[in-house]
């Protein structure tokens, strides 16, 4: 038996990323669902990828860092009780590949958490859906981490950003300039709504929390990154709001895209590079929060709520 054996494992899943720009066809094939995309969807992707930093895959070492910032921290909460491993949605090493190793290093106990703070069915619930099915077959039980998008620690590193943030706006434009707070999330298909999905609503509760620590009145919610198929997607698009802000006067506006916690495409891309233009030409002034990365009050949350999700493993 090896010496993790007796240890609990904690299942880290993010979203993943190519490991290389000729990985972007198989990677965008998977998200798809086994459907290769068409030369131009692959093309167009590719290109997006090439505009962020030179084609480098942020998303990947961004992961790494937080997985061993959470083991850091677990050690620090709990010595020798905890061991990371690793689990991607749409890149090696899958979820089920992470399920896997923990079942080879001995682990019959672990506990699941996704690098995303709010639930959806659509998001975390499948990370969910494919790390259960696969612990079952290899018998490790396991408990998740479903949601931690009000951990207080969660909440006071993204009020640190957006006050540093209306910091930045002040220096860069006067004092006095009005600032609109935009956060934003991934948007997914209308059809959540019917499901009672409470992705929305989840949202909007760190969003409202967050504003009133950091004093903000002037705020809104609006969506981003938007998936290229046929069915309707949540809206407003953080485009469509920005050329409604500018008609309405607004000069200044701070983006925060609460629903994401590592810089990767849809944040250098979406808005750094699509949402900047866009404001450029309305004359706004658009400025972006830092994203958490490994930021330690968010590997505290993580690790504060592996730690109390592991009284559960095996209720279920
Ligand atoms: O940096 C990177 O390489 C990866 C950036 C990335 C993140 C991310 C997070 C989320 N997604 C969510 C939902 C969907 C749905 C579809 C979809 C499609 C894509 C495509 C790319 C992509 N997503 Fe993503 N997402 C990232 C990247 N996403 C690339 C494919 C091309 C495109 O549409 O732009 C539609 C799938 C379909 O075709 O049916 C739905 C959600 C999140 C946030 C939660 C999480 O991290 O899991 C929700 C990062």
């Amino acid at each position: 038996m090896s010496d993790l054996a007796n240890k609990t494992g904690v299942l880290v899943m993010s979203y993943g990323t190519p490991e290389s720009l000729a990985d972007v066809e198989a990677y965008y094939t998977h998200i798809r669902r086994g459907q290769p995309p068409t030369p131009e969807q692959l093309a167009e992707l590719t290109e997006r990828y090439e505009a962020i930093v030179g084609g480098v895959f942020p998303l990947r070492e961004n992961t790494d860092g937080q997985v061993a910032g959470l083991q850091d921290k677990l050690e620090t909460l709990a010595p020798g009780q905890y061991t990371c491993f690793q689990g991607l949605k749409h890149a090696r090493p899958y979820i089920e590949d992470g399920v896997e190793e923990m079942a080879k290093a001995g682990i019959r106990r672990a506990v699941g958490i996704v690098l995303a703070p709010h639930y959806s069915t659509m998001s975390v619930g499948s990370y969910i859906k494919r790390a259960k099915e696969k612990a079952a077959e290899l018998g490790v039980e396991m408990a998740f981490v479903e949601q931690y998008h009000l951990h207080p620690k969660l909440l006071q590193a993204l009020t640190e950003r957006v006050s540093n943030g209306l910091a930045s706006i002040a220096q860069a434009t006067s004092p006095e300039m009005p600032v609109k707070v935009l956060f934003s999330a991934h948007s997914l298909p209308e059809r959540i709504r019917e499901m009672g999905d409470p992705y929305e609503k989840q949202l909007l509760e760190t969003s409202a929390a967050v504003a009133e620590a950091a004093g903000v009145t002037d705020w809104q919610f609006t969506w981003q990154s938007a998936g290229r198929t046929r069915e309707p997607w949540l809206g407003p698009d953080i485009l469509d709001t920005l050329a409604e802000l500018s008609e309405g006067g607004v000069k200044a506006v701070l983006s925060a895209p609460i629903g994401f916690v590592s810089d990767h495409l849809e944040v250098l891309y979406d808005l750094d590079i699509e949402a900047k233009a866009e404001a450029a030409k309305l004359g706004i002034h658009l400025e972006r929060i830092a994203m958490l990365n490994r930021d330690p009050l968010y590997m505290e949350t993580l690790a504060e709520s592996v730690v109390a999700e592991t009284g559960r493993i095996g209720k279920d």
